[in-house]
């Protein structure tokens, strides 16, 4: 069986971060390991949420803890300090199998989890380091420094640049910002861009969608998918995840991440004897 570890903030409510990912790699049949760097945690009467940090001792011990066995792939999610993805960045040094990024700067509806040399460290740190990122449209936008994309053509410019820092793929999660007919990702491997177009859902409960689709593309790519199925894997279970959200307090709405392959109907009690 595969082993996938996620280094991540935990989410709290249980929607993005590292229970995302762990939730999507059990999903895809794997099994997960994870390091925590960080918790976000949500006030229950405002809805404002705050990220505590964990101290890097604590979180190379746990890196030390998930390689003292083979790893398949690692995942990295919210990384919140300049120190803490040097760390990571050290520890992936010799990894030689494949390191998805997904450049988590901010959550929805809260202030950004990280600052400016935050930022600086994971554009020349860690991109060098990844097979894949997966940036969203305002991420791609501050990872590149172009600012607010606005176009399919300016996505284009963002992922020449954000490959130029040296990760073999960029894949720019379009998502309902651009106001277009459809959602369009786009996936560019150093030659051919690709737009991935879908479906804008209407909903607010989406939350984790972003960590689910990072997630999901790391599982399919340590169960050896090739890039572009695992992408276009990865679109369809998110779609299914973001269907199927729900709102778990009044503040916020998560995707289901078991939507895919229905997994609330596993195990359902049946009562033969009737
Ligand atoms: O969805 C971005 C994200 C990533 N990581 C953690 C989070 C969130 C959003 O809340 O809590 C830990």
């Amino acid at each position: 069986m595969e082993k996938v570890l996620t280094i991540a903030g935990s989410d709290a409510t249980g929607g993005g971060g590292l229970e995302a990912d762990l939730k999507t790699f059990q999903e895809f049949g794997i099994f997960g390991l994870a390091t925590v760097t960080s918790i976000v945690t949500m006030a229950p009467k405002t809805g404002k949420h705050s990220v505590s940090f964990l101290e890097p001792a604590l979180i190379q011990q746990q890196i030390d803890s998930a390689f003292a066995g083979p790893i398949d792939a690692v995942k990295t999610g919210l990384l919140p300090t300049k120190d803490i993805i040097e760390l990571v960045s050290c520890s992936l040094q010799h990894y030689q199998k494949k390191i998805v990024v997904d450049p988590v700067i901010g959550g929805k509806g809260t202030d950004d989890f990280i600052h400016a040399e935050s930022v600086e460290a994971i554009r020349h740190l860690l991109l060098p380091q990844a097979f894949i990122t997966t940036p969203n449209l305002r991420e791609a936008g501050i990872l590149s420094q172009l600012g607010e994309l606005t176009s399919k053509n300016e996505m284009k410019k963002a992922a020449e640049i954000i490959h130029s820092l040296g990760v073999k793929h960029v894949v720019i999660k379009g998502g309902t910002r651009l106001s277009l007919d459809q959602a369009y990702d786009l996936h560019y491997d150093g030659v051919n861009f690709t737009f991935y177009p879908h479906p804008l859902i209407d909903t607010d409960y989406n939350h984790g969608a972003g960590c689910t689709f990072a997630a999901a593309i790391t599982a399919a790519l340590a169960k050896n998918y090739p890039v572009v199925e695992a992408i276009d894997l990865a679109i369809r279970f998110v779609e299914a995840a973001i269907r199927s959200g729900f709102a778990i307090n009044p503040f916020v709405g998560h995707v289901w991440h078991g939507a895919y392959t229905h997994a609330e109907k596993r195990l359902e009690f049946k009562n033969y004897e009737q």
